[in-house]
């Protein structure tokens, strides 16, 4: 199960043909930079690329790499050019042996045209000939140059007449629609999580740490085939419970409250992203009961709200009319969820109507700090033509299931 060499390569001729348009009447396109990023080498940092790098070509451990697009190169070859960092046999003697470039190298990636970053100013410079146009593909932000950018105004500092245009929206839309390989791994990371969760509400009970639950979960993960958590799990008893992003995991459950379990596996570079809300005993309160069914419910309608063209502002108020209604207004703090996909909060754009193939979280809740009650339930949903499928429906999630499930 993995995403095809050829699936690469379409996702690189949409962008090529988006630039193309991007630097239309100006020129004959526009050229984009999009770079992996730098690793820090210490041991106890995993590293993982920029998204849209991951996305554009499959690479994962190849930091201070960077691929080009050029529509104006009249050589088709040229038009896409990877540039990965020179080998280094002493640095490779500690963080691994790299491959020499070479039509070995070009056919397991699936770029025909492979350089060294060294040779990167002198490809700019050929390009500057034929385009004056510079488009930026990483995401912007308010806080600071996106490093394509940086790199364009150092390119273009020294050039008259350039221009560099935002074309940020066009890799998100891209990814906002997952392919029939990408569902199938996000699918496969649902069901390795759903091992986690099993094993982690059958051991759940009063006096265990928070830690050994998530140890449970990501032992579980790892035994049904998973590599990790996509996000550090979030496991809250108590008061922990209403804690929305609580990370912590030290304290010891107790009988009688509610544990919140927010966690997924990673698994071939996309994740799961499943909340469920359950009993430490093994039994709802008739209290835990009442504010677990009103978020059961606004979730339900929520997923069934799901197809093709809404937005999820319009699903997020299908929910919160459902926790208004019942009181619970101020108590649900969030709103009803995002894209997954490479990453747990996927860059997928502005909040654009969903279409065909968006994989989006559905996790609506209620947290109420003075009586120790936090409930959240998240599900993982695929839009499809007719409407929606609910990737992670057989993970228990009814009062009656999840009461079943704990009693073993
Ligand atoms: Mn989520």
């Amino acid at each position: 199960m993995t995403i095809p060499l050829k699936e690469y390569t379409t996702r690189r001729s949409k962008v090529l043909a988006a630039l193309k348009r991007a630097g239309e009447g100006v020129s004959g396109g526009a050229a984009g930079i999009v770079f992996a990023g730098e690793e820090s080498h210490a041991l106890n940092e995993s590293w993982k690329p920029h998204a849209h790098f991951q996305y554009l070509t499959g690479l994962v451990s190849e930091s201070g790499s960077a691929i080009l697009f050029d529509p104006t190169n009249p050589v088709k070859s040229k038009q896409v050019i990877l540039f990965l960092r020179p080998l280094n046999p002493e640095m490779e003697k500690w963080d691994g042996l790299r491959q020499e470039l070479g039509s070995e190298l070009a056919k397991s990636i699936g770029i025909k045209t492979i350089m060294r970053t060294t040779h990167m100013s002198r490809v700019i410079a050929d390009i500057i000939t034929r385009t004056k146009t510079f488009a930026t593909l990483m995401p912007l932000s308010s806080s600071g140059a996106s490093p394509d950018l940086s790199y364009w105004q150092q390119v273009t500092s020294n050039v008259p007449e350039c221009r560099i245009c935002d074309a940020s929206h066009i890799i998100p839309a891209l990814r906002s629609v997952k392919s029939k390989a990408e569902v199938d791994i996000i699918q496969e990371a649902v069901n390795i999580t759903a091992n986690g969760f099993k094993q982690a509400m059958q051991a759940v009970r009063g006096g265990l740490n928070e830690y050994k639950v998530q140890a449970t979960l990501e032992y579980g993960y790892a035994m049904a085939g998973g590599r990790g958590s996509a996000f550090p799990p979030i496991v809250g008893g108590g008061l922990n419970s209403t804690v929305l992003h609580y990370k912590e995991n030290d304290q010891d459950l107790v009988d009688g409250d509610l544990v919140c379990i927010d966690s997924g596996v990673a698994f071939k570079g996309y994740g799961a992203d499943i909340t469920r809300t359950i009993p430490v005993n093994g039994t709802f309160t008739k209290r835990q009961k009442e504010i677990y069914n009103i978020v059961l419910k606004a979730e339900e309608a929520a997923i069934k709200a799901v197809k093709p063209g809404i937005t999820m502002a319009e699903v997020d108020a299908i929910a919160r009319g459902i926790i208004v209604k019942a009181g619970y207004g101020d108590y649900f703090i969030h709103s009803i969820g995002h894209h997954l996909g490479l990453e747990t909060h996927d860059t997928c754009g502005s909040d654009s109507p969903l279409k065909t193939g968006a994989v989006v979280t559905i996790e609506p809740g209620i947290y109420i700090p003075e009586e120790a009650i936090g409930v959240r339930i998240e599900d993982d949903i695929l839009v499809t033509a007719k409407g929606r499928k609910n990737l992670s429906i057989d993970i228990p999630k009814s009062v009656n299931d999840i009461e079943k499930v704990m009693r073993g």
